[in-house]
């Protein structure tokens, strides 16, 4: 693949990126060529038409058809790129997901203005949530606890762990307007639609700690920016994504299903 690091984009985390990239590296070269094209034809235009060679305006203008057959061949040319190349290419990137019984499955639910992650468990079950227990504070996605599927279930705000090298998939949803989960590294970008749920699949590649030591920049965190406009607090719409090795991964869910479990047991503690 060629290289596109001109494109100065942040380093890329996850397996597809690279073809995200490629892409839009190539749409960067298309449309170079039409801006020389157009330029030229511009300059051309400039000079052809001039003042001094055409005193007097033309009133029938063009007589030829050579511009009617260009611009029907170049809505064939885009018909193709589209349904030969784009379509498909999209489709192979989102219709095929990964089996679920590899993937680890996350629901990430956007509200004005945070993130909301529920994993299942290691019952990979989720547990039953319902409206009338939702309640902002404390239990932001309504999770019944009392759902033997929902003991073993976390959830957390803002904060969404995942392991690397094992692909990911994500269940978007939102409570209100349309928010949009965009981590650039991983070259993610989906709009959450009230109503819909949307699922979108990718594989990180690099642990957070990992990314540290190759930027150089200690702090570094994957981010989830809201990447649509979508309300006053839009601005502070921000998560964070740590990845893991696998190992860290488990021992974190264990952890968190064993105090998320044991506060509900015992919610007066
Ligand atoms: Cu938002």
């Amino acid at each position: 693949m060629t290289n596109w690091d001109w494109l100065g984009l942040p380093a890329v985390a996850s397996t597809h990126g690279g073809q995200i990239d490629s892409m839009i590296g190539w749409v960067h070269v298309f449309m170079l060529i039409l801006f020389v094209g157009w330029g030229g034809f511009f300059i051309y235009c400039l000079i052809r038409f001039r003042r001094s060679r055409n005193p007097v305006a033309n009133y029938t203008g063009v007589k030829s058809h050579a511009s009617n057959y260009s611009e029907i061949g170049v809505a064939v040319v885009e018909a193709i790129l589209l349904f030969g190349f784009a379509i498909p290419l999209w489709a192979a990137r989102v219709d095929v997901m990964p089996a679920e019984s590899e993937a680890l499955l996350v629901q990430v639910t956007g509200e004005q203005f945070a993130w909301n992650m529920h994993y299942a468990g290691p019952d990979r079950v989720f547990g039953r949530t319902d409206i009338q227990l939702l309640d902002l504070q404390s239990n932001p996605l309504g999770l019944d606890r009392a759902d033997p599927a929902a003991k073993d279930d976390v959830t957390t705000v803002n904060q969404l762990y995942l392991p690397a090298n094992r692909p990911v998939i994500v269940r978007l949803r939102s409570k209100d307007v349309i928010h949009s989960f965009g981590v650039p590294e991983f070259r993610v970008k989906q709009d959450a639609i009230p109503g819909l749920t949307i699922p979108i699949w990718f594989v990180p590649t690099i642990t957070t700690a990992e990314m540290r030591t190759q930027t150089g920049n200690a702090e570094f965190q994957y981010e989830i920016a809201c990447a649509q406009l979508c309300g006053l607090g839009h601005y502070r719409m921000r998560g964070f994504v740590t990845v893991q090795t696998a190992e860290e991964f488990q021992q974190w869910m264990e952890a968190e299903v064993a105090t998320q479990g044991a506060a509900e047991a015992d919610p007066f503690r």
